[in-house]
């Protein structure tokens, strides 16, 4: 059973707080323990006291958590006292799974309030946490400035990030008069917003229930901005699932959930390939095959060396790259992004564990091209966030060349994927020319291969056959 933490307030109601994280928890199948920093005396309408606990006590709970289960991921909630915050600092400092950190700064009753003399300590917190949650006014409070338009959220997220917080969803959901819930999401490498149509009810606990969501997911190894967006999603549904009580709505999950938020990137597009479509786009794992194939009129090709290291891979790359040049073909180097960046290749292309490591934002600045692979539609909307060059999706049949955790998709398959992306789209898997035509009717650019051609008794006959059918 995956574990997480909450640490946070006590809610009697049952709508926020704790009680509701455990509530998110079990909708995912997460066990969550308990860390209290505080009871509150609170209904719908008013907050008649708070009772934090001591150091001691929060120390103690940790000290007797930690002896039976480590967590695979921290929430941190509600902490309404210095002395609170103090004690949470130390723990988070002892920590080394994620930490979600929804900061709540004060309750509208004014029950509390954390003053500006808590800010440092709240800084500290934020110096230790892997994603930090506020909604505009916490995220004001945080920066001390208003947060009145894009830009500022922008620039906010970016100030949050430089007091240490590895990420940060600034949540607008609390604005008035938008159609829709957009929130915005930035860390290391990327920026996005994320939006869903607004739910119009009077909802309690969306926050605690969302940071704990995220947790859940990064406990089960999602990376941040995939749990954020999953959190996202299983809010919704807990939001839609919900039911009354009193005036209030209580959340409440009970489907998976399925309203992925659409998802607009901050991120500059990657250089196009221009008008003529990628067609025939044979992958082949050296520079001997290149010499082979490129003389044939081969006008998109992929160098995917697998098992060779040192020199002898660096001498490949380069020779494939001007060899690539020489025939005018547009070579994309598979993996070896730094290579590719250094001796001028026409593109990378990645896979999606590739893209957890390379740095595309250097490939960016380099001017490369971009290719992703994609296998599923989670996949395909990770990729679309790049603003790649070209997105591949396979298997489209069996193959023999890869081991895939994907079955084969079918012909079909290739057409809604065009629908989804704004990208050239490339079939990949098990590919045979007689395919050619019906995967360039489904809207498809190009069909990549590798033992259709390299496999084949006349591999340069089979090139010419491909060429033909793809009229490249
Ligand atoms: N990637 P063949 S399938 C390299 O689905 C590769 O992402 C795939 O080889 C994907 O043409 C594949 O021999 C192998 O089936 C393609």
């Amino acid at each position: 059973m995956t574990v997480i933490w909450s640490i946070a307030g006590s809610d009697p109601l049952a709508c926020s707080g704790i009680q509701i994280d455990i509530r998110a928890a079990h909708s995912q199948n997460v066990h969550c323990c308990t860390l209290i920093t505080c009871t509150t005396a609170q209904n719908h309408t008013s907050c008649k006291s708070i009772d934090c606990l001591g150091a001691d006590k929060i120390l103690d709970q940790f000290h007797s958590l930690k002896e039976q289960e480590e967590p695979s991921a921290v929430k941190i909630g509600m902490i309404a006292s210095e002395e609170a915050l103090k004690a949470v600092v130390a723990i988070a400092k002892d920590l080394s799974c994620p930490v979600i950190y929804d900061p709540v700064l004060g309750t509208s009753s004014g029950a509390f309030n954390l003053g500006n003399e808590s800010l440092h300590l709240i800084k500290e917190l934020l110096s230790q946490v892997s994603l930090v949650t506020p909604n505009l006014d916490e995220a004001s409070k945080i920066v001390a400035y208003p947060l009145e338009n894009a830009d500022h959220i922008r620039q906010a997220a970016k100030d949050i990030k430089s007091m240490g917080a590895k990420a940060v969803l600034i949540k607008g959901g609390h604005q008035e008069g938008d159609e829709d819930c957009t929130d915005y999401y930035s860390d290391e490498n990327r920026s996005v917003w994320l939006s869903s149509s607004r739910l119009d009810q009077d909802y309690r606990g969306t926050g605690c229930y969302l940071s704990t969501a995220i947790a859940c997911s990064a406990a089960k190894g999602m990376t941040m901005r995939e749990a954020v967006i999953d959190g996202r999603m299983h809010l919704m549904e807990a939001m839609e699932s919900s039911y009354s009580l009193g005036n209030k709505e209580v959340l409440h999950e009970v489907k998976i959930p399925s309203h992925r938020p659409h998802v607009s990137p901050e991120q500059q597009a990657f250089p196009d390939m221009g008008s003529q479509a990628i067609g025939f786009y044979p992958v082949v794992p050296n520079v001997q095959w290149l010499k082979r194939l490129l003389p044939l009129g081969v006008t998109t090709a992929q160098l995917r060396i697998k098992g060779m290291n040192g020199d002898q891979l660096l001498s490949e790359v380069k020779e494939a790259i001007a060899l690539a040049k020489q025939y005018k073909c547009r070579l994309f180097i598979n993996d070896y992004w730094q290579m590719a960046i250094e001796h001028g290749a026409y593109g990378v292309h990645l896979g999606q564990e590739d893209l957890d490591d390379a740095d595309t934002d250097a490939i960016l600045k380099a001017g490369l091209r971009l290719g992703i692979s994609t296998h599923s539609p989670e996949e395909l909307g990770r990729a679309n966030d790049y603003k790649p060059s070209y997105v591949a999706l396979g298997p489209i049949f069996e193959t023999t060349c890869k081991s895939m955790a994907f079955g084969p998709q079918g012909i079909e398959r290739v057409g809604e994927w065009v629908k989804m992306t704004d990208y050239p789209l490339v079939a990949i898997g098990g590919l045979k020319p007689e395919h050619g035509p019906d995967i360039i009717r489904q809207g498809a650019s190009g069909c990549a291969l590798i033992s259709d051609v390299l496999e084949a008794d006349d591999p340069e006959a089979r090139a010419k056959e491909w060429i033909h059918v793809m009229g490249n």
